[in-house]
């Protein structure tokens, strides 16, 4: 292959003043006065509200539920149980991963804060008030919380309601070439082990899940106002599982206050805000609390993994191999490609060049909550990337190397990309050597280690980490990439008026990162209309394309591209429409600047405002063109595109507390063309955040009975302004070749490829091999004494 060309940022932005750069936030406008509309703002007329009895238990039968005095409170419309739902077939539903997961409990509880009743009444405070009336008899059950003991002899069974289900295992999975990996291992000087558990975390947004149902019993169609991600898709699996017709179900997503892989799913509480209304025939609003979504809505991560990563005695990276222990919770629902059970976790080569690699996954049912979602991760890739990164520095360490060098020594080299890794994985582009070096350069890296060598001899703790990532964003193509069937495909639409303003509807949904300005960019980039004439509308499945929806920073190189072909296609429109306005060939005309000008004569021209009017008027048009100027167009990628990005993390560790404080952060990012640099960074400041949060403080935690230790944000911790420090970005650009405008995703790259850092970092600090997330005082304390905290 040949090494991909880089482009200036600058270069592409200068150029274009109409189209790419760092405008500010069109949305921004409504955002900072408070008037965004989130659902919580929706009331409809005569609108009832529901609230959710949930399962004080990890694991329990149910005797009986008696919901008697519930029912006669004044202000209750409606008690619904799983018997209730089990009449209308509804008790149980679909996950995206072939599963199903109970709507409210009818036979057993499986993890504590499960959906076991539902109350309708006139507000939510009555709602919750007669919650506390239903009275349930439960005989608590044994419980299986940690997975190492899911699939002993004799652990209570959970899914004693599947066929046959005689144990908690749900499937094998491997990827890679085990007899070649295993016969280099056998050969290789030196191999590094490491056993190492990426903790059950949770995406925690801002603005919890919710949704208000709405049953026209005239028309028999159903609106559903949701904080769904994936409109179209949620759509369809409603219509798959209720019997209803597509045209009769219309999904809304209003704005949403942070998704981040939370708000993929379905959950019950949606299903129970339909049921309520076609129960009630008024529309039934459900909106969760905080402690409600930390306990029953998606977790992510729970990964236990062991690791093993073999080199030459000079520092050749040879093989990786991996069995992993993935803690599934007690439906299996993780939000993922259903060809992949463990998601995009075979990228675990890294960004290095290792020429045989095998990865063998077991996926166990646990007394905990469902999900497994792909929170700030492309489907399991910051399992990955920490898993190889650790196992790097794990292996510098045993043999004195230095961590930077033998990433530089092993990472993937610019002229092999296309670059097929052991994994069957096709990299796209990068230069990562350069990087890699833009990172060291700006950290001044031989200076800190300088630094950190006098403070050693103070008695000081101070750590330098650094992690390498390449992220695989972008899902499709939809034919080995699907959900439930669906292809991971997008569809986009766009219409210029006959004024020169236009219009963009789109499949991807906003959840804060800014779609209804860069989409407009990319519109004004290839169109030269001002991102202030383009409206984008997303989130109505009445207004908009039908695709796969935003996850797994697929928004840009999918839905992205799919903007990019439409305004093409309208162009070209455009151009014929000029032809016949100037009466000349359409070959005569050249495209500058939003307007077609007649080669050599640049007075004879037409500016996209004057085409759109003409296209609308009474010019003649050669036969066989419509006139109008739009077009629709879905984009199915031929590749996932491949951002890669080199951190650097500096901590100082108290030595009598274990306390860490990260003193600085050096992000460089290369996600191809940037479209608006400054959300780019916002992105990246988000994700560096959410990183550290990972590494030292946040955690699903529970006791031996399942009960969750996480249940608020007393407990669990997410990072703040005083946790972060100033972040220092850097970036290289190395186009994507297969994306129109060479861009790659990068909402998620942060996230993916901070923790590792930062936990190098403080292991770095306080000289210690391994120790699990998050690094709290007391686990760094513990792991200073030799006695790490098991999470
Ligand atoms: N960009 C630009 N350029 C480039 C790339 C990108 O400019 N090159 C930009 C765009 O346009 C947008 C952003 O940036 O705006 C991002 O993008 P992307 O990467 O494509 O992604 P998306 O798809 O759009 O998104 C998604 C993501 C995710 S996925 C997550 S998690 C997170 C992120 O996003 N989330 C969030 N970020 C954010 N932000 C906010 N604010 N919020 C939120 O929620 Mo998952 O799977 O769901 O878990």
């Amino acid at each position: 292959g040949t090494a991909p060309t880089e482009v200036a940022p600058t270069q592409v932005c200068a150029s274009t003043p109409m189209g790419y750069g760092s405008m500010r936030r069109k949305e921004d406008a409504r955002f900072i006065r408070g008037q965004g509309r989130y659902l919580d703002d929706i009331a409809l007329p005569g609108m009832l509200h529901g609230a959710i009895l949930r399962s004080p238990f990890a694991h329990a039968r149910i005797v009986s539920i008696d919901t008697s005095a519930a029912e006669a409170h004044p202000k209750v419309k409606a008690v619904i149980t799983g018997e209730t739902l089990a009449g209308l077939g509804l008790a149980w539903m679909p996950t995206l991963s072939h599963d199903v997961q109970a709507v409210l409990a009818t036979d057993k509880v499986r993890f504590q804060g499960q959906e076991v009743a539902f109350v309708v009444a006139e507000d939510r405070y009555a709602a919750r008030d007669a919650l506390g009336l239903i009275e349930v008899d439960y005989e608590p059950l044994d419980a299986v919380i940690d997975a190492r003991t899911a699939l002993d002899e004799g652990a209570p069974v959970i899914r004693d309601d599947l066929d046959g289900r005689t144990d908690n295992h749900i499937f094998d999975w491997e990827a890679g070439d085990a007899a070649a990996t295993d016969d280099v291992f056998a050969r290789a000087d030196v191999v590094a082990e490491c056993d190492m558990l990426y903790p059950r975390v949770h995406p925690a947004p801002m603005e919890t899940c919710g949704s208000i149902a709405s049953m026209d019993p005239v028309t028999g169609k159903l609106v559903v106002y949701t904080t769904t991600q994936a409109p179209h898709a949620h759509r369809t699996v409603y219509a798959l599982v209720a019997g209803l017709p597509e045209h009769k179900i219309q999904i809304i997503a209003p704005d949403i206050g942070g998704g981040f892989g939370n708000k993929v799913g379905i959950y019950p509480g949606y299903v129970c805000a339909v049921v309520g209304t076609i129960v009630t025939g008024v529309p039934v609003k459900w909106v969760e609390d905080r402690s409600e979504n930390l306990m029953a809505t998606s977790f992510a991560r729970d990964y236990h993994m062991r690791g093993e990563i073999a080199s030459t005695k000079d520092g050749k990276l040879l093989g990786v191999r991996v069995k992993v222990l993935a803690d599934h919770g007690a439906f299996n629902g993780t939000a993922q490609p259903s060809k992949m059970p463990a998601g995009l976790f075979h990228v675990f080569s890294g960004s290095y060049d290792i020429a045989a690699a095998h990865c063998q996954v077991t996926g166990v049912y646990t007394n905990k909550a469902p999900g497994g979602v792909a929170y700030a991760c492309s489907f399991r890739i910051t399992e990955a990337v920490y898993l190889i990164e650790r196992l790097v520095d794990v292996l510098a360490r045993d043999q004195g190397w230095d961590p930077a060098e033998l990433r530089m020594k092993n990472l993937v080299q610019p002229e092999q990309f296309p670059y097929t890794t052991a994994l069957g994985w096709e990299y796209d582009s990068g230069d990562y050597p350069r990087t890699l070096q833009k990172a060291l350069d700006i950290a001044g890296y031989a200076e800190l280690r300088r630094e950190q060598a006098e403070k050693r001899e103070r008695g000081e703790l101070m750590g330098i980490g650094i992690s390498f990532f390449t992220e695989a964003v972008g899902a499709g193509p939809r034919k080995t990439m699907d959900i439930l069937g669906l292809g991971m495909a997008d569809g986009a639409e766009l219409r210029v008026h006959p004024t020169g303003k236009a219009v963009l509807r789109l499949s991807c949904m906003s959840q804060g990162q800014g779609h209804s300005t860069t989409f407009a960019q990319i519109v004004a980039q290839e169109l030269g209309i001002s991102p202030d004439d383009i409206e984008v509308v997303q989130g109505d499945t009445d207004q908009t394309p039908f695709g796969l929806g935003t996850y797994a920073s697929r928004s840009t190189p999918v839905s992205g591209a799919a903007t990019v072909m439409v305004a093409r296609k309208v162009r070209e429109r455009a151009k014929i429409v000029a032809a016949a306005m100037l009466e000349v060939s359409p070959d005569d005309l050249e495209w500058e600047k939003g307007r077609f000008q007649v080669a050599g004569d640049p007075s004879a021209s037409a500016a996209i405002a004057d085409i759109a009017m003409a296209a609308h008027s009474d010019l003649e048009l050669p036969d066989g063109v419509e006139g109008h100027l739009d077009a629709t167009c879905v984009y199915n990628p031929p590749n996932l595109t491949y951002p890669c990005g080199a951190y650097i993390c500096v901590v100082d560790v108290d030595a009598g507390t274990g306390q860490v404080k990260v003193r600085r952060f050096i992000a460089v990012d290369d996600c191809g063309v940037r479209i608006n640099p400054m959300i780019v960074e916002g992105q990246v400041h988000g994700g560096l955040a959410d990183g550290v949060g990972m590494a030292l403080m946040q955690l699903m935690a529970f006791d031996s009975d399942g009960n969750h230790l996480g249940a608020s944000f007393m407990d669990y911790l997410l990072p703040t302004a005083m946790e972060c420090p100033s972040w220092e970005l850097g970036e290289t650009v190395t186009p994507s070749p297969h994306h129109p405008i060479g861009a790659k995703g990068v909402g998620e790259s942060a996230t993916v490829g901070s923790p590792p850092a930062v936990v190098n970092a403080v292991l770095d600090a306080i000289g210690v091999r391994h120790a699990d997330m998050p690094l709290t005082p007391a686990h760094v304390w513990r792991a200073m004494r030799g006695d790490p905290i098991r999470t």
